[in-house]
């Protein structure tokens, strides 16, 4: 049974005040596409469908043409994720679901279950929206639910899940699991918390075949190829700019078999570059083999020489935002011994007053000069006493 999973589509979304709605027309087109060649029985989205509670009408319609289009390929999956309304989302579900259209309700504390068939038998599809470990508490009106791991179980037996049968699972949530670091990028909106206080633990997730995941927008797999985020269809964020975007294909045979996963890669309309050099340089730069002219452009100018914006403005189209990186970094770029021989130079306080002027554009004042003198004496006397040991 082959699934095309897909999640954090964020239909509607903005970038430094662009809206990517062409970008997002185009690459809802090519999972279609995808779909359809792929010859999936089901496309799962794993929440995030647009990208805020009350989206905008182009994104409403986007998304509905999207989805009449899935429909028509093959059965359409979809669960809430954070940026979504559980309840808005779930609008005429129960009529829609007879057009193959199947959302989850706007119940955060249990999984609904869909039963597939093909030659190797059943298949119990979940859907569970994005949820809260308050909003099982409350749900259940039981106060020992206070960790995400047992909010997870509770839902997980709620939803009475068969441990021999053939499950798949579609959720929004941060999943972790032992010497797993979640790979993040800057276009989510919450970070897994450091120490994983909000992350839920893979191992609750072992009665699962495959868990199709959203909300980590990157690529990857948690502890086993099967617990997967399949990422954000399209770059959101400078960080992701190297990020390869995908779709995930996932064909499941009998129970017992391990699950075949691949990527199928999704093309940008428009790609985010990151470019960074001297000003003259990145204008030289537009139509050259690497950059676009009318790519998303995310510049770091060196120095700060007069109407930089401007300027790129002038050449890019489509200009987000611009930094600039200091003279004095770039010779230590050039030249770290030389810098650091520098540093070595210089007392602690002249060091920190350099770094202070650079960070704030304005002086120590004479108290904090002090504060500072002092905190560098309690440090000389705590590494007197360590050596004195
Ligand atoms: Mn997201």
């Amino acid at each position: 049974m082959r699934f095309v999973h897909v999640s954090d589509l964020h239909i509607g979304k903005q970038l430094y005040g662009y809206s990517l709605i062409d970008d997002q027309r185009a690459v809802l087109q090519q999972i279609v596409d995808i779909a359809r060649s792929e010859n999936a029985v089901g496309l799962l989205i794993a929440g995030d469908v647009y990208d805020r509670t009350v989206p905008s009408e182009e994104a409403v319609v986007l998304c509905d043409r999207f989805l009449v289009a899935a429909a028509q390929i093959c059965p359409v999956y979809l669960i809430a994720g954070n940026h979504d309304s559980a309840e808005r989302l779930a609008f005429c579900r129960d009529l829609i679901r007879g057009e193959r259209v199947f959302i989850s309700g706007a119940d955060h504390a249990r999984a609904e279950r869909i039963v597939l068939q093909d030659a190797d038998g059943p298949l119990n599809l979940y859907l569970l929206p994005f949820f809260k470990t308050s909003q099982v508490r409350t749900k259940y009106g039981d106060p020992h639910i206070d960790t995400p791991d047992k909010a997870l179980q509770r839902v997980l037996q709620e939803s009475g899940v068969d441990p021999g049968a053939r499950n798949v699972l579609v959720a929004h949530q941060f999943v972790t699991a032992a010497g797993v670091e979640l790979q993040t990028a800057d276009s989510e909106e919450f970070r897994p918390e450091v120490g994983g206080a909000d992350c839920l633990s893979a191992d609750l997730l072992k009665d699962f075949d495959y868990v199709a995941l959203g909300h980590l927008h990157r690529p990857q797999n948690v502890g086993r190829p099967e617990v997967r985020y399949c990422g954000s269809p399209l770059v959101y964020s400078e960080s992701e700019a190297d990020d390869r975007k995908s779709v995930t294909v996932v064909d499941l045979g009998p129970k017992g078999t391990a699950p075949e996963i691949r990527t199928v890669p999704l093309v940008p309309a428009r790609p985010l570059r990151v470019i960074r050099g001297k000003l003259e340089d990145l204008l030289a730069a537009a139509g050259s083999a690497d950059v676009s002219a009318d790519d998303y452009i995310a510049a770091t100018v060196f120095g700060s020489p007069v109407d930089a914006r401007k300027r790129l403005q002038a050449v890019y189209s489509h200009l987000l935002n611009v930094k600039y990186e200091e003279e004095r970094a770039l010779d230590a770029d050039a030249d770290p011994a030389g810098r650091l021989a520098e540093l070595r130079q210089q007392s602690p306080a002249a060091i920190f007053a350099d770094f202070y002027r650079k960070m704030n554009g304005t002086e120590l004042t004479g108290r904090q000069q002090q504060e500072f003198a002092a905190a560098e004496e309690r440090a000389r006397e705590a590494a007197r006493e360590a050596e004195g040991r």
